[in-house]
């Protein structure tokens, strides 16, 4: 199919932590589209050179959108745009990916059997290789998601002759797609095991002669996890940089979910995470501190506020304050960075000196076990 790989710069707007993150965005207006072929433009790909065109007789918004003739086009017709970088859900906080576009299938009286298929057909991989998932509607109003081994058709109908909002939802957090059709679900699924998102087509199927076109294409990912903030109150620390720890979020003795936080001078933290509403248990672990866990916390939708209080202590990472992290510190003793002794873990405080506060920490806290 595609063979073209090319790179591209993309709009990728960062923002905050467990916000829409917007992928790639336009509505093929002036003065980054020129009437024509959308080939070449703004680093746009069209499969075979068919008739993709920028346009003004027929838009959704602005004064440009894109028209597809499916008369000369081949049995399956591609417009598409590299994400770069590809959307990664292991590197992602925001789980859901949304590919939107408002689309409108022309009817053709002159060939009542003209019924072109529409829509948007997700890829895995660039260039356009390993198709996910596709929705896509037709001049007689069916809807359907497909991907390699299914076609599932939908009891929602799109009419032709309007402009309809056409959504691909890939929620990589449960490997589920499904599909929207002015903000109607449609009522099916597709699973997927696909953990990354490098482009979603314009697509047509051109099944005798229609006129299609396209306009306010919006591919963005959004958060559907929970969020888990609040305090850690860090023991005996008066260090001025950020702490790297670990939540881990339990089901009794099954591990949920695991999330590297960053955790501020302050205590303060915040993650999102895959776990469905429930209750749970959370642990919180790293750096010198022992692992605490808070039982029984019940997460809900939105925002959830868990705190509490680390003991410091364990030099020797085990989860112990015992002899080992005693040794450690005793044997780092007065020692600064600069000293041929210095070991940052015996230095409990993060003040910059292992002396009697980084002991007393070890005295006070000995033979504690973190849970
Ligand atoms: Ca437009
Ligand atoms: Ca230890
Ligand atoms: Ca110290």
């Amino acid at each position: 199919m595609k063979k073209i790989s090319f790179c591209i710069a993309v709009f990728l707007t960062a923002s905050a932590s467990f916000a829409d993150t917007t992928i790639y965005s336009t509505g093929f207006e002036s003065p980054s589209f020129v009437f024509g072929s959308l080939q070449g433009q703004q680093g746009w790909f069209v499969d075979a050179d068919y008739p993709y065109n920028v346009q003004s007789a027929r838009v959704f918004a602005g004064s440009r959108a894109l028209s597809y003739d499916t008369a000369p086009g081949g049995p399956d017709a591609y417009a598409y745009k590299s994400f770069a970088p590809t959307y990664n859900s292991a590197t992602s906080a925001e789980k859901t990916v949304v590919a939107s576009s408002q689309i409108f299938i022309q009817s053709n009286p002159e060939f009542p059997d003209s019924y072109s298929w529409a829509g948007l057909n997700a890829y895995s991989g660039a260039p356009n290789i390993a198709n996910i998932v596709n929705i896509e509607f037709d001049a007689s109003g069916a809807c359907k998601l497909t991907n390699t081994f299914n076609e599932i058709f939908s009891t929602v109908t799109a009419a032709p002759d309007a402009w309809h909002n056409v959504e691909l939802v890939l929620n990589f957090a449960t490997g589920t797609a499904r599909g929207k059709i002015d903000g109607v679900d449609l009522g099916i699924s597709l699973s997927f095991p696909e953990t990354t998102l490098a482009d979603v087509d314009l697509v047509s199927r051109p099944y005798g002669y229609n006129m299609v076109y396209f306009d306010n294409y919006l591919v963005k990912s959004i958060s559907t996890g929970l969020t888990v903030s609040g305090t850690l109150t860090l023991g005996n620390f008066s260090g001025s940089t950020a702490q790297a720890m670990t939540a881990v979020i339990k089901s009794g003795s099954t591990v949920v979910d695991t999330k590297a936080i960053s955790v501020a001078t302050n205590g303060s933290y915040s993650f999102t995470t895959s776990a469905a509403p429930g209750t749970y248990d959370v642990y919180f672990q790293g750096v010198t501190w022992l692992a605490k866990k808070v039982s029984g916390v019940n997460l809900v939708a939105g925002t959830n506020t868990v705190s509490t209080t680390l003991l410091n202590g364990d030099t020797v990472l085990d989860n112990t304050v015992d002899l080992s992290d005693y040794t450690a510190v005793i044997t780092a003793f007065n020692a600064i960075p600069s000293s041929g002794n210095w070991n940052a873990r015996a230095d409990l405080t993060q003040d910059g000196v292992v002396d009697l506060t980084d002991y007393t920490v070890i005295v006070t806290n000995f033979n504690s076990i973190g849970n």
